[in-house]
């Protein structure tokens, strides 16, 4: 392998990678030529080469647990398939599938579902990500398009982030707004978000939102523009329709009301309100803080109004501006992968683009209205309305709502088909039929970032074991099924091509999504295809940066449209339920962690399972920092380590959206949110569950480590209740607690059941030493392989006391005496400094290292970069290291 230039498989950003061959593996680079990164990356990016192991792979297809050929497997499939739907109609089956397909993968399943199998039963998990803000723009501006684009961001003089944490969701466009911000100091930065974020923290202006507040707040925005002057009149005139309703719908929302519905200071609302009116160059970003709503739609239709009022949109630096999450839920939106469009921008319920479709496709019968949609899609499933569903690339078991009922639904149903490249996930555990896929680095193909921008996903090592590509899995099955002609495909660039000339079909600039300017990409085009945004209609040498310059949408008068939305969404609350549970992301873990969570250096950031909640709260119901606590809703529960911090609210609690039951004993937050979506779109609100949350009541709690690279297969202790694993270099470390049993008695059990297998094959050669301080209830016992330091578990009745980096390091080394007692109590001698949490995961630098440099006078995030490599190689955990220095640059909130 040479130099391999890709596209990184997590979010939306699209950031280039450059691969190349080292002696053991590869070494991932940002590329530098490409115009989304312009050679960044963030923590996620940089680790990839970590991820790219074979441990937990699925390797083979499995029929009901068992290895069967890809044969038996591709026909079990299509026979079911077809004999469902001949009996019970196409609508009895469905495709669950995922933005982090390809183009590529996505354009076939979409094609299989909505023209041969003649259902729109195919939704994605783009559904719960993004289906908002495309119901939003359509509603705007009759197309779902996003107008502008990353350089706009950096030459905006006020950047407002909605729902958005910026600094650990799209690391790199935040990286490049923080170097704007720092080649021009008068650039302004506002962030909305009920909690204090590391994006907050880095902002001019935080407006701590009520949840649900948003509307409110774009509303009593429309008003102070109008008042003040700010109105694009001959903009609004010539391209819009609607501004009357909208304005005389806001007129109530004064100072007064809009703070009060939005429980933002007065004066904060007003320094915000004033500087949006006095900034031409405005961009407003908004993400899931926005999209994961009840009126999510509304949301967006409110920030764009604004837009439109004052004119800011399709110029430079002007521009609402949603971000998309995963790596190709654009190029999902462009296919047609959601259960109510059709395929490239075009309608189901349009009769004329259902004749062209079909004619296009030669299909034999078109779904001609909308499939269902993700929470009514699995509905369906456990009512055995549909009764096969064939799920690619995504963990509905995990990241759904009301995940307990989604496994449920799965266990019920007559055929789970799941194609992952992860033998482990939670919805594997339901698989009927396991697919083996090919995964980042095996498969090429074309994705779409959040800024229109497509760009190759290329192969650089060969499929493991017997995976194939999603397409060609798809492919497969359509054939069987009898339609061989139409998914006989050599390789994904004529996948691309059928894709593009459909785009262009009878286009004519009526739909945005023109790609005329691609439909003759041959193949080797297609591999040499560089970063190219949409639209690129005939002729045209590159693509757009921008769209709407010429004031022209695609709604049928060819004018944008105002839009009124409706009063806020407030939940009922139930005095059972006092708590609003928030739910979002960790700086670096991905989702539900199958590809993330096998990287050491992502797990030291955080390495357990939290939900946050307000000091005062905690004192309230008598709860202490780093407790376990059990966090119940009416439909399930979890159990998680409690972190007090003043970045939350009183009222409401934030967890993360990534563990699960591969990684800990009961951590599916999942399993608490209510299936409530939004009108408009189907999308879920996954940020405003009622919870209540208790002391879960352990009795010990324990931290371990143990070397696994030799023998060691990872098996929680059947005495702990709770329990988290993480990857650590060489092995893997544990969180465990336990609510019943004495620790005096009951240590020296699981200690045994931990090292069990650690001892039997290497028994001669094993020593245990142990240590016990019954007064201060501590006791540790940790496992030596000759001199090598093989595991230890450190118990306490607290939360345990150990230097947990410390430890970690300690694994596979040969120690001297010295050592080895210091492994054994868990704390470095005097001459080995205690790093802390870590914060850097990149360069391994811990708070306590940072929190010392500070106090030796580095003032600033470079000064402490230099003191101690933090924050100098992808620069994510800058916002952090910020939070860390006495003294910040910043105007208090
Ligand atoms: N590290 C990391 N990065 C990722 C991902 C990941 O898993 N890990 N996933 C990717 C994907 S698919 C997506 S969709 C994006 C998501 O990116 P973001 O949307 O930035 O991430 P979230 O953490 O889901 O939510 C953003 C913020 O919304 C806030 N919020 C909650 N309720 C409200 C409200 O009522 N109003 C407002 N204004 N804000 C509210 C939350 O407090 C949270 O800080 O991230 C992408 N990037
Ligand atoms: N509570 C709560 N829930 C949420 C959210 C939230 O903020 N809060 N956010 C929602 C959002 S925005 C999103 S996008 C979803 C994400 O949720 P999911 O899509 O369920 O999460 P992932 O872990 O990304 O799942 C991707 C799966 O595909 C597999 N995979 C990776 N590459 C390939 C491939 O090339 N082919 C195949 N076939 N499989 C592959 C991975 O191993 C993994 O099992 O979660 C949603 N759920
Ligand atoms: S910002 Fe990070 S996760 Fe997102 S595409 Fe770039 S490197 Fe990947
Ligand atoms: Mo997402």
């Amino acid at each position: 392998m040479m130099r391999v230039r890709t596209t990184c498989p997590y979010c939306g950003v699209g950031c280039g990678v450059a691969v190349e061959a080292t002696g053991d593996g590869v070494a991932v680079k940002g590329d530098p030529n490409h115009p989304a990164n312009f050679g960044r990356l963030c923590s996620k990016g940089a680790a990839l080469a970590e991820t790219l192991g074979l441990e937990d792979r699925l390797l083979h297809p499995q029929i009901e647990g068992r290895r069967a050929s890809w044969a038996a497997a591709t026909e079990t499939i299509a026979t079911a398939f077809s004999r469902i739907i001949e009996r019970h109609g196409p609508d009895a089956v469905a495709f669950y599938v995922s933005g982090q397909m390809l183009i590529e993968d996505y354009y076939v399943a979409n094609k299989l579902m909505k023209g041969f199998i003649g259902s729109a039963n195919i939704d994605t998990n783009s559904r719960l990500c993004m289906a908002s803000s495309v119901a939003g723009h359509k509603r705007a501006f009759g197309a779902d398009v996003a107008p502008g684009c990353y350089e706009d961001l950096e030459r905006a003089d006020l950047v407002v982030l909605v729902g958005s944490n910026l600094a650990w969701c799209h690391p790199v466009l935040f990286q490049r707004i923080e170097d704007a911000r720092r080649r021009r100091p008068d650039m302004r930065l506002v962030v909305v978000d009920p909690r204090r974020t590391a994006t907050s923290e880095a902002a001019d202006i935080h407006l701590p939102v009520a949840p649900g507040g948003d509307t409110a707040l774009f509303r009593g925005l429309l008003r102070a523009l109008e008042r003040h002057g700010a109105r694009d009149a001959a903009f609004v005139a010539a391209h819009t329709s609607g501004v009357e309703a909208a304005l005389e719908a806001s007129a109530p929302f004064d100072l007064a009301r809009t703070a009060r519905e939005t429980r933002i200071a007065p004066e904060l609302l007003a320094r915000f309100f004033d500087l949006f009116i006095h900034t031409e160059k405005t961009v407003t970003v908004y993400s899931q803080g926005v999209n994961q709503a009840a009126d999510g739609t509304d949301r967006v239709n409110a920030i764009i109004n604004c837009h439109l009022l004052a004119g800011r949109i399709g110029k430079p630096g002007c521009s609402p501006f949603s971000v998309t999450g995963q790596p190709n839920a654009m190029g999902g939106r462009e296919v047609g992968g959601l259960a109510n469009q059709l395929a490239c921008h075009m309608e189901l319920d349009d009769p004329a683009a259902r004749a062209r479709v079909r004619r296009f496709w030669r299909a034999p019968r078109m779904a001609d209205r909308p499939g269902l949609k993700a929470v009514d899609l699995f509905d369906a499933v456990h009512a055995d309305r549909v009764k096969a569903v064939w799920i690619i690339a995504t963990n509905p078991v995990v990241s759904m709502p009301d995940a307990d009922r989604v496994r449920e639904a799965l266990r019920r149903c007559e055929l789970v088909v799941v194609s992952d490249i992860v033998a482990t996930t939670d919805t594997a555990a339901c698989a009927d039929i396991l697919l083996p896929s090919t995964g980042w680095g095996e498969k090429s193909g074309m994705t779409t970032n959040s800024e229109r921008r497509m760009s190759r996903q290329r192969a650089f090592l060969p499929p493991p074991g017997e995976a194939r590509h999603d397409w060609r899995q798809i492919c497969d099955v359509a054939a069987k099924m009898g339609w061989a002609e139409a998914f006989a495909y050599a390789d994904s660039s004529e996948i691309f091509r059928e894709y593009a000339r459909l785009c262009a079909l009878e286009n004519d600039g009526a739909r945005a999504l023109d790609l005329a300017g691609l439909t003759a990409l041959d193949k080797a085009g297609y591999e040499a295809f560089e970063p190219t945004q949409w639209p690129t209609p005939k002729g045209a040498r590159g693509g757009m940066a921008r769209l709407f310059a010429d004031g022209r949408f695609f709604t049928p008068s060819g004018r944008a449209n105002f839009v009124v939305p409706g009063g806020r969404a407030v939940a009922a609350v139930k005095p059972d339920y006092p708590y609003t549970l928030n739910t979002g992301r960790a700086r670096d873990q991905w989702h539900t962690m199958t590809r993330t969570g096998r990287s050491p250096t992502l797990a030291r950031h955080i390495g357990e399972p939290f939900v946050e909640m307000a000091p005062a709260d905690a004192a309230r119901e008598g709860l202490r920092d780093a407790e376990i606590v059990r966090v119940i809703s009416p439909l399930g529960e979890m159990l998680v380590r409690l972190c007090v911090t003043a970045r939350q609210r009183p009222g409401e609690l934030f967890a993360p959206m990534h563990w699960n039951d591969a990684f800990a004993a009961r951590a599916r937050v999942g399993a608490l949110v209510a299936p409530i979506v939004d009108p408009v779109s189907g999308q879920p609100a996954l940020k405003a569950s009622r919870v209540r949350i208790e002391n879960a009541g352990a009795v010990w709690h324990a931290f371990a480590v143990i070397r696994t690279e030799d023998f060691v297969r990872w098996r929680a202790p059947d005495t702990a209740g709770y329990w988290a694993k993480a990857r650590t270099r060489g092995g893997l470390r544990a969180e465990l607690a336990g609510f019943e049993g004495a620790l005096e008695s009951i240590h020296a059990l699981v200690a045994d059941e931990l090292f069990a297998e650690a001892i039997r094959p290497a028994h001669a050669r094993a020593q245990i030493a142990a240590h016990a301080n019954a007064g201060a209830g501590v006791y540790s016992r940790a496992l030596f392989i000759d001199d090598v330091f093989a595991g230890a578990i450190y118990f306490a009745r607290g939360p345990v006391p150990v230097a947990r980096s410390f430890v970690c390091e300690q694994l596979g080394r040969a120690l001297t005496a010295r050592a080895r007692q210091a492994a054994l109590l868990g704390r470095p001698g005097a001459d080995a400094p205690d790093r802390g949490a870590i914060v850097c995961s990149c360069m391994n630098v811990g708070a306590k290292e940072i929190a010392a440099a500070a106090r030796a006078g580095c003032a600033s995030i470079e000064a402490i970069g230099a003191a101690t490599g933090a924050g100098t190689n992808c620069g994510s955990c800058r916002a952090e290291i910020a939070r860390l220095l006495p003294e910040r640059e910043h105007v208090p909130a």
